[in-house]
């Protein structure tokens, strides 16, 4: 595949996420209109949608075709959103900008900011529910919905923020830091693909091979945002640069060095690349998505 056909496709499969969104955000309507805007405005700013598409093109790897994908392609876009408001907030990392807007918190205020933080966390499992309409094997929804809370609670991307959080400022040891990453991003991305499998009818060995993939998607990816921090473009990552110097973070840029990072991003998006070459099936598009976030500048 070309760069031109894969900026092609990327850009027809964001819009079709784009188009899922819009279908299960909800109405911005009653008294608490409020905190519903501003949970629509986060989830509207943009985004890459990455977590969602992993998730379909999972799914379609493994033979899953159909509706009842969309729900947790929504869900766990909401979940993303959620994680990033309160990322921002000023007790956290106290950002203006996010998405190339102003941050939720900026715009709405602290207190709406927490709140349209926890209405979408929420949210998002009575959407992903929402798949029992679409599907013939209630059991894969209620598994789903168990890997979407185990993955975002407390043994998964929020144990590896309150981690983070409770390590600003301080020396971290690479096993601390593989903690945090593999939790506080890993988690997630490891819950796209998993749910895509899963609804998919995925044995229980490809759900491994699938998690592992996504384990190394995860470290990649955070490495990448490490790299990015220092050397990104702002315009381009629409949120500010040097944010982990500015909050005293200890990074994989910090323990390894620039040249190190890079030269493993690029180790460890290889390894992912196996593993999903090892599953049945083909999805051409998914392996030079992995591929395209070794180099992503956004
Ligand atoms: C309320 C659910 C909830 C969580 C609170 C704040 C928090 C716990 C967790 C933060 C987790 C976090 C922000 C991890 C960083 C992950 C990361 C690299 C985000 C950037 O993702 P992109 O680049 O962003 O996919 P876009 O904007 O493209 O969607």
């Amino acid at each position: 595949m070309t760069s031109e056909e894969l900026m092609e496709q990327l850009k027809q499969k964001t819009d079709e996420v784009e188009q899922i969104l819009k279908e299960y955000l909800p109405a911005e309507e009653g008294l608490q209109k409020t905190v519903l805007e501003a949970a629509n405005y986060s989830v509207n700013a943009g985004g890459k949608r990455l977590r969602p598409m992993l998730m379909n093109e999972t799914y379609r790897l493994l033979g899953g075709r159909g509706k009842e994908i969309e729900p947790f392609m929504a869900a766990i876009e909401m979940i993303h959103t959620s994680s990033l408001i309160h990322d921002d907030l000023p007790c956290m990392d106290n950002d203006e900008l996010r998405r190339g807007q102003p941050t939720t918190w900026k715009k709405y205020g602290y207190d709406m900011a927490v709140l349209a933080g926890d209405a979408l966390l929420i949210y998002a499992v009575e959407t992903g529910a929402k798949a029992l309409a679409y599907t013939k094997y209630p059991d894969r929804v209620c598994k789903c919905l168990s890997i979407l809370a185990a993955k975002t609670g407390i043994y998964g991307m929020i144990g590896g923020q309150t981690v983070d959080v409770e390590m600003t400022g301080r020396e971290l040891s690479r096993e601390q830091l593989d903690f945090i990453y593999r939790l506080k991003t890993g988690a997630l991305l490891e819950a796209a693909m998993l749910i895509g499998a899963t609804m998919a009818g995925a044995s229980s060995i490809e759900l491994t091979i699938v998690e592992q993939a996504a384990s190394y998607i995860g470290l990649a990816f955070q490495i990448q945002d490490d790299i990015l921090d220092v050397e990104g473009d702002e315009k381009k990552l629409g949120k500010p640069v040097k944010s982990d110097e500015k909050n005293s973070k200890t990074t994989y840029v910090t323990l390894e060095g620039l040249n190190k990072a890079k030269e493993d991003v690029e180790e460890i998006s290889a390894r992912a690349l196996d593993c999903i070459g090892s599953l049945r099936g083909k999805n051409e598009f998914l392996e030079e998505l992995i591929r395209a976030l070794v180099t992503r500048k956004k």
